[in-house]
Formats: structure tokens, C-alpha cells, sequence
């Protein structure tokens, strides 16, 4: 064999290797071997394709890496435009798009593709032959930029496609950065003291509109597409979803997220499932859109300025807004803990008009240099409480003032403390202090607590302030007639609220110890607890060492349970409650037989249809099992219901048993 075979040879199976290598890596985040192993295999093509250019394929992944910086960009002109979407920001907008298509369509359901709309930026990809020649951003729609060195690094896009495919093929997607890569990128900036990216989205813009493709490299940018541009008119299938197949085949990225609906309520349902599941994507999304399925009726409708009447994209409401900060309070919570709050210029954001927002703590507020006076962006992200996102410091007058901590409770005028190390600062009045004997009843009778029905804050408020009760014990005591006779209160309240307190008397010795409020007994601590201890009696009896055997328990938390059951006014008040009438079941704990599902870490994701998500959860954790967000290594079982998503295909990945709701319920009923 001549010298130059043998090179050509030896490319070959170094890119065959460096590409399996990064499929192990990027793909299945899995490597097969270390960094320093895949560096040699990929600095001994660099080395080739240097001494002999001959050998450089286009679809060498010696391109992921990027490639000598440019000047400026070039202008590519897109002989298909691509178009861009209308928006719908209400459900009745959506209504009306569905009519609007009904109405020239003339028959009964209409078939939409749903997909999340991905908050990234619009590209055209061009292969020739299967292989990558030229990548393009939307631009105005009629050119874009010439990014092709750019886009050879992101990995989720194949440098050459797989199977049987047309011989010049334009496919359009969004790049976008994954909410981790963002953070990520964001840290590093940090750490550098440089300047940080807003959003996801600016910090995808921004690196793919790098002259340097070596900076883009770095960046964790994916990839999922959505369209067409040029297409040979007789490889077209009939509908969308079967050109995503076609995609997918190819080895093109496809969202997992895509669903075939009918008609618009079933565009509804898309949209509020996942506006739900918005918060657990690995990526930021501002909407969904929905697509007509069927090509030709795609070309019936047609376009108006530069739109397809085929397309809507109905947005999520924007989740910041600029506003100005009118003052800073503080508020006092159930343990004490101090949080300054921003009064605000109302501001509509998140779908609500919001007035006030949280800035955590004085570490927080020095950090982001939040001054009374200032143009903030607040950010209200599903049902998270709004909060101060960032100042505007560009826009700072003169005028602003800094706040500091008041040294006593604005409450109960106890010194405010803060403990070394810790970045809260606490009111010291502990039950004295109205503001904590406040939060506390709320809490003791929220829904995952005591879920005393007819008790809600502003009652509880109402409540304390007119010296009716003053801890959860009172609660108890209360009359009808004094209640009634509140401002506000009918008879038929009072009456709601006696018998919700009744009602509530039957209880979980979970719940109960949970609505006790001890500083770090969350819901699933307090399972964990009644599971491992069974009784009150064993919990309070339990010493340090005893407590510390309990799964999640650490030092922290068994110094609070020990406080707490040290002290003789919270062991009268749990004296009063178990007076009043307040029992639960003793959980039957079997030395010689663990919980069946001790150990076993479990995921819940989709809709179940005979339990709620709630339900579910409970009934696993009384057997013992912990319930976590978020599918790893460490998942024993993804419990999937419908409309599953990508935890479905993250488990698969790893390997990780899926159960049905059938499966669930054998597992409850405890069968094998
Ligand atoms: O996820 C997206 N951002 C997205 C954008 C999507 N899922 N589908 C899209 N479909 C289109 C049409 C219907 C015109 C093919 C789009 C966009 N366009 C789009 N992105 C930027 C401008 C237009």
C-alpha cells in the first residue's frame, strides 16, 4: 500500500473514532475515554489534514473545534425566505387563529403540530449531497450572516446526514443554550470579571455571531430543527410530523416536546401542560407553536406579510419587566427569619400585576447593589415569587439611597440578629413577636400541613391582631359567636372555619409533625421521621445519636428537633392540640422488615389519571421511598404517566426502569 492510502486510511479511522468518541460524550454524556486520550486522537488528524489538506472532509470533526477567526461575516441570501410568526399573547387570539384556519379549511377538526418555541435563534442549514456546506442566521428574513464555521462546532447538528436523503436539502431550527450551559458560561464570566449574558438567548446570539469559532467551540450551544427551506417538491411528505421523522432519520435533532393535537382546545391543553413543565425544561422556551400538519393545507392557507397563516406562536407572558423600586421593608417569617422586600411601581409581569418583590437578604441586596430609588428588572417565573432579578445601573440617579437592616423587629422590636456564617438575619422575638405567631398558624394549617378548610392568611391575620388566638393551639379554643362577630365575617365563614378545625383533628403523624413548623422539618423530613420513629413519643424521646441514623437527618436538623422538644411552651402547646382532640395513627414500624421501598429513589412525571401528582407522592414516601424532581443515576424507577416527556428519554438513556400507572399501583398495592 502507497504512503498517501495509508494516510487517507488513517483519517478515516480517526474520524470514525473521534466521532463515536463525541457521540459517548456529547450525546449519552458518557465518555469512553479521558480528555488527554480524545486530544490525541483528534490533535493526529488536526497533524494530518495540516500536512496533507487533500484529506480534509467537510465533515471532519477536526471542524468542531472551530476554524481561523474571520473579518466580518458574509451576506447569504435565503432563496426560500424564511418567514417568521405571528403571535397570539391570549387564549382568544388562539381562538381566533383556529377560526380563521377553519374557516378557509371548511372541515370539522384541524391537525396542529405543537412544539415548545425554543428561546434561541432561527438558522438555515444547507446540505449538498448529506454533507454540511453552509449555515446561515434568519437575518431580516431575506439574507442572514454566513455562520457555517460557527455552526460545524455545535454538535447537536450532524456535519453529514445518515440514510436516504435528498441531494440538496435546506433545514431550518433554532441554536440555543441550555438554562445549565447558561449558568455555566455565566460563572466563568464571573470568575474572569467579565461582562455576564442577560439571558440564554443573548448568550447563544452572541456566541454564534463570534468571528472567533474557537469561542463558539467552547459554548454548549444545541440544536433542534423545525422547518424547511429548499426541498425537492417530490421527496415532500404529506404533513409536518412525518417530515420530523424524516428528520430525525437523517440524524437531524427533533424535539422530544412535539405533539400532534386536534384543533384548538387540544392547542389549549398543549399550551397549559407546558406552561406547567416550563420550569423543569433543561432549556428556556417563551411559548409554543402550533403549526397546521398538513402541507397542503399549509400551502391552501398561504402567507401574509411574510407570516404563514398556518403558524402561530402563542407566547408565555414575559416573566421580567423594568420597574422602579418606591422603598425597601422588611418582612418577619415564621422563624423569624428577616427578608427586605422592593415596593415597586406596579408593573405587569409573569401575567399579573406585581407590586412587590423579594430581595432575600442584605448579603443579596449588597451583592446585586440594589439602591431604594433604583430601575430594576423583576422576574416572576411560574409561580415563583417575584424577585429582584438585577439593577439597571446605567440608569441610577443621583437621588437613589442604600437601605440597611433595621437593628429591631419592625414588629415586635426585638434586636434583630444575624449569626456568623449565615446569610439571614433573625427577629429575636421568637413567639412573642405577632409576625411569627402569624406565620406559623398559617403554616400549621396550610394544605400539606393541617389543611384546616376556611382558614386562610388574612383570616389568621385577623385573627392575632384582634387577640383571639395566638398560637396553633388557640385555634382550637375558638367559639363561634366571637369569630362571627369579626369584620368581614358572616355566620356561614364562622361556621366553615368551626368545622374545618374539626375536620382537621383527624391527621398523619407526618403532617403533623411538618405543621409544627421546626426550622428545617420539611414535608419529606417529617415523612422520614414518622416512618423511622412511628410515634410522637419516639421522636421526642430520640437522642442525638437516634436521630442522626434517620435518613436526611444531619446535625443541623437534630440540634433543631432537640431545641424544639426541649422547650417546655412547645411541649404545652402539643399537650393542648392532642387535649383538643388531634390524633393520627401510629405508623406500624417492623423492626425486622424495612419499609418496602426504604432505599429506592423514585420520579414521577406526566399526568396519572386515577392519582394526582400529590397522591402519588405521598404513597410512595409512606413506603418508604424517596420522590425527587429530577431523573440521575441514582433514579430506581421514572413512574411515567401521560404526556411524558424528556425525563422519559433521559431515563432511557441511563438505563433507569419506567413504570406505567398500572406498575405504580402494583407497587403501592405491594406487589413485585
Ligand atoms: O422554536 C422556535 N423558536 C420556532 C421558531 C419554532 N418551533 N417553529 C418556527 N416555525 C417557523 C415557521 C412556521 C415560519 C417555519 C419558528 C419560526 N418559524 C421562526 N423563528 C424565528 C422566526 C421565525
Amino acid at each position: 500500500m502507497n504512503q498517501s492510502t495509508e494516510q487517507s486510511k488513517r483519517a478515516a479511522t480517526l474520524r470514525e473514532q473521534i466521532n463515536l468518541h463525541n457521540q459517548s460524550y456529547y450525546q449519552f454524556d458518557d465518555p469512553q475515554i479521558s480528555d488527554a486520550e480524545y486530544d490525541l486522537l483528534l490533535r493526529e488528524l488536526q497533524a494530518l489534514e495540516e500536512k496533507h489538506p487533500e484529506l480534509i472532509r467537510l465533515d471532519s470533526p477536526t471542524h468542531r473545534v472551530g476554524a481561523p477567526p474571520l473579518k466580518i461575516f458574509e451576506e447569504v441570501r435565503h432563496v426560500v425566505p424564511m418567514l417568521s410568526l405571528n403571535n397570539a399573547f391570549s387564549d382568544e387570539e388562539l381562538v381566533d387563529f383556529g377560526r380563521k384556519v377553519q374557516e378557509k379549511m371548511g372541515n370539522t377538526s384541524t391537525e396542529y403540530i405543537a412544539e415548545p418555541k425554543l428561546d434561541g435563534l432561527a438558522i438555515s442549514l444547507l446540505y449538498k449531497e448529506g454533507v454540511l456546506v453552509q449555515a446561515a442566521t434568519r437575518g431580516d428574513g431575506k439574507s442572514g450572516e454566513n455562520v457555517t464555521e460557527n455552526i460545524r462546532t455545535v454538535h447537536d447538528i450532524p456535519l453529514r446526514l445518515k440514510g436516504d436523503f435528498p441531494v440538496r436539502l435546506e433545514v431550518r431550527g433554532e441554536v440555543f443554550m441550555s438554562k445549565r450551559g447558561f449558568e455555566k458560561l455565566n460563572q466563568q464570566a464571573e470568575e474572569k470579571g467579565e461582562k455576564l449574558f442577560a439571558n440564554p438567548r443573548n448568550a447563544a446570539a452572541g456566541s454564534l455571531r463570534q468571528l472567533d469559532s474557537k469561542i463558539t467551540a467552547r459554548r454548549s450551544l444545541s440544536f433542534y430543527c423545525y422547518g424547511y427551506g429548499e426541498f425537492p417538491e417530490q421527496n415532500l411528505p404529506e404533513n409536518q410530523i412525518d417530515l420530523l421523522e424524516k428528520f430525525n432519520q437523517w440524524g437531524l435533532p427533533v424535539s422530544p416536546e412535539v405533539e400532534l393535537v386536534h384543533g384548538i382546545d387540544g392547542c389549549i391543553a398543549y399550551y397549559k401542560e407546558m406552561e406547567n413543565r416550563r420550569s423543569a425544561l433543561a432549556y428556556e422556551i417563551d411559548g409554543v407553536v402550533f403549526k397546521v400538519n398538513n402541507f397542503s393545507s399549509q400551502r391552501l392557507l398561504g402567507s401574509i406579510a411574510r407570516a404563514p397563516r398556518w403558524a402561530i406562536a402563542r407566547k408565555f407572558p414575559a416573566e421580567e419587566a423594568i420597574t422602579t423600586i418606591l422603598d425597601i421593608d422588611v418582612q418577619v417569617g415564621r422563624t423569624g427569619a428577616i427578608t427586605p422586600v422592593a415596593r415597586l411601581a406596579p408593573v405587569f409581569v409573569g401575567g399579573v400585576t406585581v407590586t412587590n418583590a423579594t430581595l432575600h437578604n442584605i448579603d443579596e441586596i449588597r451583592r446585586k447593589d440594589v439602591r431604594i430609588g433604583d430601575k430594576v428588572v423583576v422576574r416572576r417565573a411560574g409561580d415563583v415569587i417575584p424577585e429582584v432579578a438585577r439593577v439597571l445601573l446605567d440608569k441610577r440617579a443621583p437621588s437613589t439611597r442604600l437601605f440597611n437592616l433595621p437593628a429591631q423587629c419592625p414588629i415586635c422590636q426585638s434586636a434583630i440578629e444575624k449569626t456568623e456564617g449565615e446569610s439571614v438575619s433573625r427577629c429575636s422575638g421568637g413567639l412573642f413577636c405577632s409576625a411569627q405567631q402569624k406565620e406559623a398558624i398559617k403554616h400549621f394549617s396550610s394544605r400539606k400541613a393541617m389543611d384546616i378548610d376556611g382558614l386562610g392568611s388574612k383570616l389568621v391575620e385577623q385573627l392575632v391582631d384582634e387577640g383571639l388566638i395566638q398560637n396553633i393551639a388557640d385555634l382550637y379554643n375558638l367559639q363561634l359567636e366571637p369569630v362571627m362577630a369579626l369584620e368581614r365575617m358572616g355566620k356561614k365563614s364562622a361556621e366553615n372555619l368551626i368545622a374545618g378545625l374539626e375536620k382537621s383533628k383527624q391527621t398523619t403523624l407526618a403532617a403533623f409533625i411538618f405543621a409544627l413548623g421546626i426550622r428545617d422539618i420539611g414535608e419529606v423530613t417529617a415523612q422520614t421521621l414518622a416512618n423511622h420513629f412511628g410515634s410522637l413519643g419516639a421522636i421526642k424521646a430520640a437522642n442525638e445519636e437516634a436521630l442522626l441514623e434517620t435518613q436526611d437527618v444531619g446535625p443541623i436538623v437534630a440540634k433543631h428537633l432537640i431545641t424544639f422538644f426541649q422547650q417546655p411552651h412547645n411541649l404545652e402547646v402539643i399537650d393542648r392540640l392532642q387535649q383538643a382532640g388531634i390524633t393520627w395513627d401510629d405508623v406500624i414500624i417492623d423492626s425486622t422488615r424495612e419499609l418496602p421501598l426504604q432505599g429506592k429513589t423514585i420520579v414521577l412525571t406526566g399526568t396519572l389519571e386515577r392519582f394526582s401528582r400529590d397522591q402519588a407522592k405521598k404513597a410512595l414516601q409512606e413506603l418508604g421511598a424517596k420522590v425527587s424532581g429530577s431523573v440521575s443515576s441514582k433514579t430506581d424507577y421514572l413512574v411515567a404517566g401521560n404526556n411524558s416527556g424528556s425525563k422519559l428519554d433521559k431515563a432511557a438513556k441511563l438505563n433507569i426502569s419506567v413504570l406505567d400507572e398500572d406498575q405504580l399501583s402494583e407497587l403501592l398495592l405491594g406487589k413485585p
